[in-house]
């Protein structure tokens, strides 16, 4: 576990590389789409909290709002907006929708919304050790799931960002949001983007000193915190940017934020 290309963020935690093991897990084999989410809305009645805020985080070349519904750009990253009306039936705000997108990841979804989909599902959040064990698909201390070749090396391997971000994208993956959730090839264990397409929760708290102390079977993280896991990167990364879009890369949010490139997928035993 942890980064042996040399390519990590300092700041993330991503050394020492450690040998971990686990117990056996299934995950799925995809990320939850809008689709599964819609299952569990129908059959609960369930508000996101980004639905309860009545706000949430678009990028602003997804934006599909009237300015009056925009609140606010974060002046470190103003490709972030936060949006009136943005939630995971509107990824780009009210003037937007996902049909046709049954078949996308579903986003907008906080770390607290994934948990209660969990447990209607049966199912959990993966540990970020149990999430990076499957990124890798069996092939051990490589930079993807399919290896250590260029994420364009002989066509496109999952979908990120191509272009001058944020501003021009020149889609040559195909998409400049979301994609369908069995795009691309799959990796060694028959899993489909980890890397890429939306960022994933993990069930970890977030800490990047947390590999120094970390046991070797079975990590779940640390006792406490203020933001969890997540993992694999999304759309927006790209070399230039955010080159996130690798296996051992984390990043991190607070338990209650949503965003328009951020969802989950579960395990189960
Ligand atoms: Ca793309
Ligand atoms: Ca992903």
């Amino acid at each position: 576990m942890g980064d042996s290309s040399g390519d990590r963020n300092a700041a993330d935690g991503e050394v020492p590389l450690h040998r971990v093991s686990l117990d056996a897990f299934s995950m799925d084999a995809t990320s939850v789409t809008n689709d599964d989410f819609a299952r569990f809305v129908d059959d609960t009645g369930y508000r996101t909290e980004a639905e309860e805020f009545g706000f949430s985080a678009v990028f602003h070349l997804a934006l599909a709002a009237d300015e009056a519904d925009v609140l606010g750009r974060p002046p470190q990253t103003p490709w972030w907006i936060g949006v009136r009306g943005a939630d995971w039936r509107h990824p780009g705000g009210q003037h937007s929708s996902i049909d046709g997108l049954g078949d996308h990841p579903v986003v907008h979804i906080s770390w607290n919304d994934a948990q209660a989909y969990c447990e209607w599902a049966g199912r959990r959040l993966p540990t970020e050790a149990e999430w990076e064990y499957a990124a890798r698909g069996g092939l051990e201390q490589r930079k993807y799931p399919w290896g250590d070749d260029e994420v364009d090396d002989g066509g496109w391997r999952t979908n990120i960002w191509q272009g001058e971000f944020p501003r021009t994208n020149t889609l040559e993956d195909g998409f400049l949001t979301t994609a369908p959730v069995r795009s691309f090839e799959p990796n060694g264990y028959g899993l489909w983007q980890m890397v890429g397409n939306v960022w994933e929760w993990a069930s970890d708290w977030f800490s990047p000193g947390y590999y120094r102390v970390s046991p070797s079977h079975a990590p779940t993280g640390p006792e406490r915190g203020q933001s969890r896991v997540l993992r694999g990167g999304s759309y927006l990364c790209h070399s230039s940017y955010c080159n996130r879009y690798r296996n051992s890369a984390r990043s991190q949010n607070t338990p209650d934020s949503s965003m328009g490139n951020a969802g989950f997928r579960t395990v189960g035993r």
